[in-house]
């Protein structure tokens, strides 16, 4: 997967803050594409139809899957993809977290979704420092037939948040599969209709700046044990790594704790609580057994 040079970087950091969003192309080559297509099959075996009921907002033929650090390993290679690690510090400042991860296959029929912004969960006064920014991947090309993602140019820099349903002046986010658009927690966008008689594989990967909750428990949401298996970098986003003095465990890293009781079973330390007493550890053993 492509990393970007620093003048790249630059780019894209300052056309995220001007027009709301930018898209990176090549970000991911044609194996990596396929890759993540049989990942789609493995999950609609698994989870038919995606982990969410259909209702206007995500859709009555799009698929969407949740959780799925919990699913493939490559799913661990999506979250720290070089080019999203490249422009979010821009974006969202060093300490960014990894807030949700998920997929979006729209089905041939699918109205538009209605234009929102990613960062109204948080309901602060706009216009206001980036809070979130989405990352929507091109697994196949997004055309304006098969539903592109739209997006309001410049509505970033609005002071007001969307009217729910109201209708704006939208563009198409074209791009070729392997692209990956950055689009804004402020920028007003939704997934456009799909008229045509083809699936559009998308990605939506969301995170968010390093002092704001996450749209998923990711900490609660993966096994300790499965974690602490994940590359630092990655640990470091799903709220391993403290920012601006937030999100200690014992006022240090957590990491040392979670190490603690769930590291490696062979571990001395492993079934011993932070006294060094001799824990049971139920969570563990249950993955042992999995
Ligand atoms: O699928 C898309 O193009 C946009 C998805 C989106 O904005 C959302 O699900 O919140």
């Amino acid at each position: 997967m492509r990393a970007l040079t620093e003048t790249e970087t630059k780019h894209h950091v300052d056309e995220i803050a001007e027009c709301g969003y930018s898209i990176v192309e090549d970000a991911f080559d044609a194996d990596f594409a396929r890759q993540l297509m049989e990942e789609f099959d493995h999950l609609e075996r698994i989870r038919p139809g995606g982990d969410i009921p259909p209702a206007p907002f995500v859709g009555f033929v799009t698929r969407r899957w949740f959780d799925v650090l919990n699913d493939g390993d490559i799913w661990q290679q999506v979250a720290v993809q070089p080019t999203i690690m490249n422009v979010l510090p821009g974006v969202l400042g060093e300490g960014f977290l990894l807030s949700t991860m998920g997929t979006a296959i729209v089905g041939p029929s699918e109205k538009a979704q209605p234009l929102h912004v990613d960062d109204g969960v948080y309901a602060f006064p706009r216009p206001h420092p980036n809070l979130v920014c989405n990352t929507m991947w091109a697994v196949t090309d997004f055309t304006e037939a098969n539903g592109a993602t739209r997006v309001v140019p410049g509505s970033n820099n609005f002071d007001h948040d969307p009217e729910f349903g109201e209708s704006y002046d939208s563009v198409p986010v074209e791009m070729k599969a392997g692209s990956i658009a950055f689009v804004s927690g402020s920028c007003f966008h939704g997934a456009g209709e799909n008229r045509s008689n083809e699936e559009r594989y998308g990605l939506t990967i969301n995170y968010c700046n390093g002092s704001m909750r996450q749209q998923e428990n990711l900490m609660l949401a993966i096994h300790p044990s499965r974690m602490l298996s994940f590359s630092r970098e990655l640990q470091n986003i799903l709220g391993f790594q403290m920012c601006k003095g937030a999100g200690h465990l014992f006022a240090g890293d957590p990491r040392s704790e979670m190490e603690r009781h769930y590291g490696p079973a062979d571990s001395d330390q492993a079934w011993l609580d932070r006294r060094g007493e001799k824990v049971i550890r139920p969570m563990a053993d249950a993955a042992t057994d999995a």
